[in-house]
């Protein structure tokens, strides 16, 4: 399957639901009132857009419908997909330009930061760059088997200790192998189950004092993973993760599984940390860059358009 149709047969889902629900909503009007917006807004809160970034969007319709003196409901879907489009803004890549670089994956548990490096390795691996693994999550032994796996299966090599060790004791062995093997990039799993979110975050800190006094000069990405099929929680995860940690980019996964798709907008708009990244599978493959324009497309066709 293609690039393009993977990202549509991921979104699947969600299209279904915003997109139907979108036209439902049109389809039933002949001229543009509020009793339209009304109906509109509540779709988009209804879709995991979330009340703020559904208010924001339906204000800005109401703006460009009055300056461009609009009457048609037929017309407000593409003003829907500028809008939506113009909140997610530029897309943003991984910054790696040092050698070697840094990604760190952090995330609650089970929301599939081990599945997406294994990806994200693999990826990064065709494109000719030497990549290792940190596992840093050794707060399960079957935690460092599963990144193993992984790195079996993207052809990459890891930096394990056992079960219980200090993870930021890790992260500077593999810091240390990397910068033996002249590797570009080194990416580190880090566990989400821990016995308190105080904890969590201390091991995190830790981990970040460890990378700053290793590398200071170099490229880290922090990329915090969330499950779409939470919705509304993956956007608190985020603010909480927030608090504590400078976040360069969100992996979002699961899309595949979800008509929740539409949490990627006040995710951006909300707490203005760029998507980089969207799972759409469990295959090693189904990572794809985030790519707005895309998304837009893909939760707005109808079903015959594609
Ligand atoms: N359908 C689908 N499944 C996914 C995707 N990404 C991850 N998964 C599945 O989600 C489950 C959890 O993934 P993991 O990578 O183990 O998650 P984790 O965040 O490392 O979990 P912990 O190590 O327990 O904190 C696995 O069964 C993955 O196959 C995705 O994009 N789509
Ligand atoms: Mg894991």
């Amino acid at each position: 399957m293609g690039f393009f149709s993977k990202i549509k047969e991921g979104l699947k889902k969600t299209r279904n639901s915003i997109a139907d629900s979108v036209t439902g909503v049109i389809n039933s009007f002949t001229k543009i009132d509020e009793d339209l917006f009304e109906e509109l807004e509540e779709i988009l809160i209804m879709s995991d857009i979330g009340v703020n970034t559904s208010t924001q969007i339906c204000d800005i319709l109401r703006k460009k419908i009055k300056e461009t003196g609009v009457t048609d409901p037929a017309l407000i879907k593409n003003m829907l997909k500028e809008i939506i489009a113009e909140i997610l803004g530029e897309d943003e890549g991984l910054n790696l330009e040092t050698k070697p670089s840094v990604i760190l994956v952090i995330g609650v548990n089970g929301v599939g930061k081990t599945t997406s490096i294994g990806k994200i390795s693999a990826q990064l691996k065709a494109e000719g760059k030497k990549v290792v693994l940190g596992a840093a999550d050794t707060f399960r032994a079957a935690a460092i088997d599963q990144l193993g796996i992984w790195a079996q299966r993207a052809g990459v090599t890891m930096v394990k200790s056992v079960e219980g060790t200090d993870p930021a004791s890790v992260v500077f062995d593999t810091i240390a192998s990397a910068r033996a093997q002249k590797a570009d990039v080194i990416i580190c799993d880090t566990a989400g189950r821990l016995h308190n979110k105080k904890n969590l975050m201390d091991e995190l800190a830790k981990i970040n004092r460890v990378i700053s006094r290793e590398l200071p000069d170099s490229s880290v990405e922090t990329l915090l993973v969330l499950d779409a099929a939470t919705g509304q929680n993956a956007v608190n995860q985020a603010k909480e993760f927030k608090n504590v940690t400078d976040i360069t980019g969100i992996v979002l996964t699961k899309l595949d599984g979800t008509a929740k798709g539409g949490i990627i907008i006040p995710i951006k708009n909300e707490l203005g940390i760029p998507v980089k990244f969207v799972g759409v599978g469990e295959g090693i493959d189904d990572l794809q860059p985030f790519n707005a324009e895309e998304f837009v497309d893909g939760i707005f066709e109808t079903e015959e358009n594609i």
